[in-house]
C-alpha cells in the first residue's frame, strides 16, 4: 500500500494523521474475536467501574497481545501496519514497542488528556501509536482528540494521565492558543497515528456497547534508550527486554517489524 504524501505532510505538521480502511472489514472480522478473547483473558482489574479511579474508568487495557496469542501477533506484526508507522516517522524501519487493546466499557469514563512520551524512556520524536477500532465508532463515542501541533512542544509537565493532567493541558492548550482536532466517525479498520509526544484525550462511553480498540506502539529502528525519569522505570523494565539507558531498542521483546 502507498501511504498517500498528505498523511505524511499531516503527521509532520500536526503530530497526527488518520489512514481510513487501512485494514479491511473482512480482516477485521477475522482478528476481531482473537483480540476480543485475548482482551477479556487478560483483564486483570475487575473491580466495578464506580469503584476505580479516572485513569480505571478509561479503558480495560491488556498488553502485548502478541506474546500471549498467534492470531494476534499476525495482526500487531502486520507489514502494512509498520510500514505506513515507517513513513510516517521517515525511518527506514520500525520495531514493536509494545501493542495495547484498550476496551471502554458501556458507561466507561473520559480518557483525560495526556501526552504517551512521559511513560517512555525513549528517545523523543521517534515513535508513533496506532489507534484502530474493531467496530463502528459513532459520533455519540467519538474517536481520540488531539492538540494539532503539540507534538512540538516536547513535555509540557502535565504528569501522568489523570483529571489533573486534564486540567493542565487544558489550560497549557488554551495558553498557547493551540487547536484541538478530530477525526470524527470512524469505520473499523479506520487508525490514526499520533506521535509519542502529541496531546491527545478521548471522550466517555454513553453507549450500552463496548469500545474495542486495538493500539500498536511504533519505534523507529535504531532508537536509544534514554535515563529513565521517575515515571520511565515501570516502561525500562517491562517493554524493552532487559535492555539498558543509551543501548539501542533492540531486545526479542521489540521485533523489527518493518522491512
Ligand atoms: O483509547 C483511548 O481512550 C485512549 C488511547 C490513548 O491514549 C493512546 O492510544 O495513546
Amino acid at each position: 500500500m502507498n501511504v498517500p504524501n498528505s498523511a505524511v505532510e499531516e503527521f509532520a505538521h500536526k503530530g497526527h494523521t488518520c489512514i481510513r480502511g487501512l485494514a479491511t472489514l473482512e480482516e477485521i472480522a477475522y482478528f476481531r474475536p482473537a483480540i476480543e478473547e485475548t482482551a477479556t483473558a487478560g483483564r486483570y482489574d475487575h473491580r466495578p467501574l464506580e469503584e476505580r479511579d479516572t485513569y480505571g474508568r478509561a479503558f480495560l487495557q491488556v498488553h502485548n497481545l502478541w506474546q500471549r496469542d498467534t492470531t494476534c501477533k499476525g495482526f500487531v506484526f502486520a507489514k502494512r501496519f509498520a510500514h505506513v508507522a515507517a513513513t510516517l516517522l521517515g525511518a527506514d524501519g520500525v520495531r514493536l514497542y509494545h501493542d495495547q487493546s484498550l476496551f471502554k466499557e458501556p458507561n466507561g469514563g473520559y480518557t483525560p488528556w495526556h501526552q504517551d512520551q512521559v511513560y517512555w524512556p525513549l528517545e523523543s520524536g521517534k515513535t508513533v501509536t496506532m489507534w484502530m477500532p474493531l467496530v463502528e465508532i459513532t459520533a455519540e463515542i467519538g474517536s481520540m482528540h488531539f492538540v494539532t501541533g503539540s507534538h512540538k512542544f516536547g513535555n509540557v509537565d502535565a504528569g501522568s494521565i489523570s483529571d489533573e493532567s486534564h486540567q493542565k493541558i487544558t489550560q497549557w492548550v488554551s495558553d498557547n492558543s493551540l487547536n484541538e482536532e478530530s477525526y470524527g466517525p470512524m469505520q473499523s479498520g479506520d487508525a490514526t497515528f499520533h506521535a509519542g509526544s502529541t496531546l491527545h484525550r478521548a471522550g466517555p462511553n454513553p453507549t450500552s456497547h463496548e469500545r474495542p480498540v486495538m493500539t500498536v506502539i511504533f519505534v523507529a529502528d535504531g532508537t536509544r534508550i534514554t535515563e529513565p525519569t521517575p515515571l520511565q522505570g515501570f516502561d525500562l523494565r517491562l517493554w524493552l527486554g532487559g535492555k539498558q539507558p543509551g543501548e539501542l531498542v533492540d531486545s526479542p521483546m521489540n521485533p523489527l517489524l518493518y522491512p
